[in-house]
């Protein structure tokens, strides 16, 4: 499996890709597919790129707030042509507070997806993590909605180059009502995306890896396989339940959970 394949590249070409990327975030500036100018890139190089790039982030005062997993549901796997999830960093100035406005100058071409968060009080550890022991460590659930932002040009990518822009993580959303996940049956939980009050895609948490609980035991087995585990009080998003929607200024968009309430967000 890619996962377990050894890096290619030398320090001195993931610190330049680490660069070339924080800058790419920073100026809002496509780049080049990362795989055409090192083809031999694997997604172990993938993942050492992320982690320079969370280093250089972490240097400049963004504090980490927890993990994403996405490329989950089979609906984004198509979508994008990659059939393998990938995790990426969050860290505090991502997050937006419950019916705030985004500005979209300050991103590429943003789109949209539904997800279900865990905030987890206890640490969970690789290799063999399972659904069960994420939901033992599961202090609650809550809605999210997470805006990705490709600094890929078309927005088109490989595991590897999508890995090493952080798994394309932008902002997100959190809200709506937070609840036990012993009290819910997360595979049947439905979620109804709205944009400017029309119906633009709905589905079912067990979309995404069968039970969403099961996509955060695959983060913290890719954690592992990275040399970490993942920190109790960890806000962590499981991936979209359906493909992500493109936004665009003026667009108000609600995500409405069965179970869990809603959340929204305006883009400006
Ligand atoms: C990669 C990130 C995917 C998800 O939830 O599936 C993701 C992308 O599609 O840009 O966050
Ligand atoms: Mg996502």
């Amino acid at each position: 499996m890619n996962q377990i394949q050894s890096p290619m590249l030398s320090t001195v070409e993931i610190d330049l890709i680490a660069q070339r990327v924080a800058d790419a975030h920073t100026k809002h500036q496509v780049m080049a597919l990362l795989t055409d100018e090192f083809p031999t890139m694997t997604v172990a190089d993938g993942y050492l790129v992320q982690k320079e790039l969370r280093r250089l982030w972490q240097a400049r005062g963004n504090r980490l707030v927890g993990w994403k997993i996405g490329l989950t549901s089979k609906a984004k796997m198509l979508q994008m042509k990659v059939f393998e999830p990938a995790i990426g960093f969050l860290t505090h100035d991502m997050s937006h507070p419950e019916n705030s406005t985004i500005e979209i100058a300050q991103l590429i071409h943003p789109r949209v997806e539904c997800e279900v968060a865990f905030v987890t009080n206890k640490i969970l550890q690789g290799p063999a993590c399972t659904k069960e022991e994420v939901l033992a460590a599961t202090d609650f659930v809550l809605p999210a909605i997470e805006i990705i932002d490709s600094r890929f040009a078309a927005y088109q990518f490989d595991l590897p180059s999508v890995i090493a822009d952080n798994s394309s993580s932008a902002c997100f959303v959190a809200g709506g009502r937070a609840r036990y996940a012993h009290d819910l049956d997360l595979r049947t939980l439905g979620v109804v995306m709205e944009i400017n009050g029309e119906i633009v895609a709905t589905g079912a948490a067990a979309a995404v890896l069968d039970h969403p609980a099961e996509a955060i035991a695959r983060l913290v087995n890719i954690l592992h396989a990275q040399g970490e585990q993942l920190a109790a009080g960890s806000f962590v998003m499981s991936g979209g339940i359906t493909e992500a929607i493109a936004v665009k200024a003026g667009d108000h968009v609600v995500a409405r959970f069965q179970e869990l309430g809603s959340v929204a967000v305006r883009f400006v």
